[in-house]
Formats: structure tokens, C-alpha cells, sequence
């Protein structure tokens, strides 16, 4: 317990590093991943045919860097210690999916909601009501069971679901603000807001075409 106060900074990330990449560790989130993709490629492919065209465009996923988990831990004034890192961080394992038009994002989600074998244990609507910076996207944070030996843990997996066009602005934010100090490019952030306004103009009318076209 004494031993642990006195660990310096520098240790303690080292030891959550270690603790994080154990293959045990990884390999636990890349199953939960798993699982999920596979689920995702079933909505889809049941999802084109109810719709008669692709809804998902793209699937990414990855586990979070120890550096990326101590940087995340740091910003939230958190304790830089693996055991906070899984217990508070829901996005140790994340999935990203691109659809192609902005009501694809809600069939997919209710999808994944209709699933009996896993849990949505969290949901942010950064769609319907976006966020100060105008990102937008739905969040699932989804239990998944892992079962090795005689244990089973229930490993969440963050998955964010967008258009192809909040998507464009989401990567484009994060290359230019996403995590920049407040005030930093104070500027640049409300201009960047604005497009977001734009393209959420942009993506309502393209799906309004969509219908049009579908109604024909
Ligand atoms: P990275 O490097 O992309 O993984 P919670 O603890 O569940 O309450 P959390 O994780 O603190 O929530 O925040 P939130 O709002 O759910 O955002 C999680 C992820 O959404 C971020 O992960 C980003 O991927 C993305 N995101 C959120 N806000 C923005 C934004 O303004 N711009 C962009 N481009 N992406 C955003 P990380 O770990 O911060 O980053």
C-alpha cells in the first residue's frame, strides 16, 4: 500500500503499459470486438436487404494505446492507474461505423439494441443534440461477455455510429482541434462549428433527395 503512494508518475505508467498490453489483456478486447463486428456485419447485410441498398459504408475498430489511455486519464483528472483505466474508460475498445445516410445511423443502433446477448449499458445522442464543438455521432457503450476458463467479464466496447458526412467533419476536427487546449484556436473551433451546421444541412437534403428517389 506504502510502496504504491511512493510510485513516481513515470512508474505508474509504465506499469499500466504493462498491465494494458498483456496478451491476456489485448486479447480480451479483441474478442469483444470481434463479436461485435460480426454482429454488425449480420445488421447489415439484414439491413441492405430490408432496404434494398448498403447501409453501413465502412467499420473501423481499435484498442486504445496505453499512451492514449494515459493522455485520456490525464485530461479527466483521473488517477493514471490500469485498474481506473478499465473501470472508468469506456472506450478501451472501439468501433467505429460509417453509414451512408444520416437515418441509417438509428436503424443501426436499434439493431444493436434488439440484440439479446449483449448489453447497451450506455447511449449518447450527439445527433440530436450535438455537442458544443458540432460533433456528431450516436454512442453505444455495449457489454460484451468474455468467457476464458471458468470466468466470464463483461467487456465494453464503445461504439460510435455516423454518416459519411459527420464523419468527414469528425476526422477533419480531429486533425485540426479535437484536443487542443481551450482557446488555443479559438477561431478556427467557431468556424469549424459552423461547417458542421453545414453539413448537417447538406446530409438532411441528400436524404430527402434519397426519398424523393425512393418515392419515384
Ligand atoms: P480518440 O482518440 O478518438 O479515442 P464518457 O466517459 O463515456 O462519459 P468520453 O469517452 O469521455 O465519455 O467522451 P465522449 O463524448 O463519449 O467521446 C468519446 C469519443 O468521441 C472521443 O474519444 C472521440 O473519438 C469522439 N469525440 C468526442 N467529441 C469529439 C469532438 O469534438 N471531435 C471529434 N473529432 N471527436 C470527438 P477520445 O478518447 O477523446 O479520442
Amino acid at each position: 500500500m506504502e510502496k504504491q503512494k511512493l510510485q513516481c508518475p513515470e512508474s505508474r505508467q509504465q506499469e499500466l503499459q504493462k498491465k494494458l498490453e498483456a496478451p491476456m489483456v489485448q486479447l480480451r478486447y479483441a474478442y469483444a470486438i470481434d463479436v461485435i463486428r460480426a454482429k454488425l456485419r449480420m445488421i447489415n447485410a439484414g439491413l441492405t436487404e430490408q432496404n434494398r441498398r448498403q447501409v453501413i459504408r465502412s467499420m473501423s475498430s481499435r484498442i486504445k494505446s496505453a499512451d492514449s489511455v494515459v493522455k485520456k486519464l490525464s485530461r479527466k483528472g483521473q488517477e493514471v492507474t490500469y485498474r481506473t483505466a478499465v473501470s472508468s474508460l469506456n472506450d478501451i475498445a472501439g468501433i467505429r461505423v460509417v453509414c451512408y445516410f444520416c437515418d441509417d445511423i438509428y436503424q443501426v443502433a436499434d439493431a444493436v439494441r434488439r440484440q439479446s446477448d449483449i448489453r447497451v449499458l450506455k447511449e449518447k445522442d450527439y445527433v440530436g443534440s450535438p455537442k458544443k464543438s458540432g460533433y456528431q455521432s450516436i454512442h453505444l457503450i455495449v457489454g460484451v461477455p468474455v468467457t476464458y476458463e471458468d470466468r466470464t467479464r463483461e467487456v465494453r466496447v464503445e461504439l460510435q455510429i455516423r454518416s459519411f458526412a459527420m464523419d468527414y467533419w469528425a476526422e477533419l476536427d480531429t486533425q485540426m482541434c479535437y484536443k487542443k487546449s481551450a482557446g488555443q484556436i479559438e477561431n478556427v473551433e467557431r468556424e469549424i462549428r459552423g461547417y458542421s451546421d453545414v453539413i448537417a444541412k447538406v446530409d438532411n437534403k441528400m436524404l430527402e433527395l434519397r426519398r424523393r428517389i425512393d418515392g419515384m
